[in-house]
């Protein structure tokens, strides 16, 4: 069996791929990497992620970075978790709309409230357009549920979740209904639960 080794910081965005590999269910090994102690910057860690950031995650001879994009690979790479859309299935495109809309429109999103602009940007320049419309979409997409593509739990669950659970916990998503309700939903899966116990004892120390 190949090797999987996540390179990961607890806690920080590497946690939604570790959730994503308990969710997966194939064993892995974990690298730890303390931002306190600069590991991250690093030459050894810079030769796997030249971003200097977390996560990445070795599989076998190959490294793939970008959350998002780990998430959708592990989905792909081992379908019988049925954690991914399969090529030929018409929602396809609905699914890979929402990994992308994580990081291409939520996270910016965030950020950018979190740390205005000094100069406002205008809606157009900006992928996602304004803060409320993104938030907007996100909440109908998940409001009927359970999850993104309805009944089936996906990937895209584990990164537009993770958004929505990291995002209320530092108070930069709105609490609406919608989103504690998902994340209620979210709290109540086994691998989730996992995962946050592995991060609480690897911070721990
Ligand atoms: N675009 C990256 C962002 C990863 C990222 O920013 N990770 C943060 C942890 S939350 C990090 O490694 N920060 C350390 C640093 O930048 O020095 C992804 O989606 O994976």
């Amino acid at each position: 069996m190949t090797k999987l080794t996540l390179y990961h910081a607890a806690p920080s965005r590497s946690s939604i791929a570790l959730w994503m590999l308990e969710e997966v269910g194939e064993p892995y090994d974990i690298h730890l990497l303390s931002f306190a102690k600069g590991e991250n910057r690093a030459p050894d860690y810079l030769a796997v992620n030249p971003m200097g950031k977390v996560p990445a995650l070795k599989h076998g001879d190959t490294v793939i970075t970008e959350v998002a994009a780990i998430c959708t690979y592990l989905a792909d790479e081992f379908p019988d978790a049925k954690l991914n859309v399969p090529i030929g299935t018409p929602s396809r495109g609905v699914y890979l709309k929402w990994l992308f809309f994580g990081p291409g429109c939520i996270e910016p999103a965030v950020t950018d409230r979190a740390a205005p602009r000094k100069e406002e940007a205008r809606r157009g320049m900006l992928g996602y357009g304004d803060f409320d419309t993104t938030m907007n979409v996100v909440a109908a997409a998940v409001a009927k549920g359970p999850w993104l593509m309805g009944e089936q739990f996906t990937a895209a669950d584990v990164v537009i979740g993770s958004n929505i659970r990291f995002g209320m916990m530092f108070k930069l998503v709105p609490e609406r209904q919608t989103f504690l309700d998902y994340a209620a939903r979210i709290a109540k899966r086994p691998a989730a639960q996992r995962a946050e116990a592995k991060d609480k004892a690897l911070q721990a120390g």
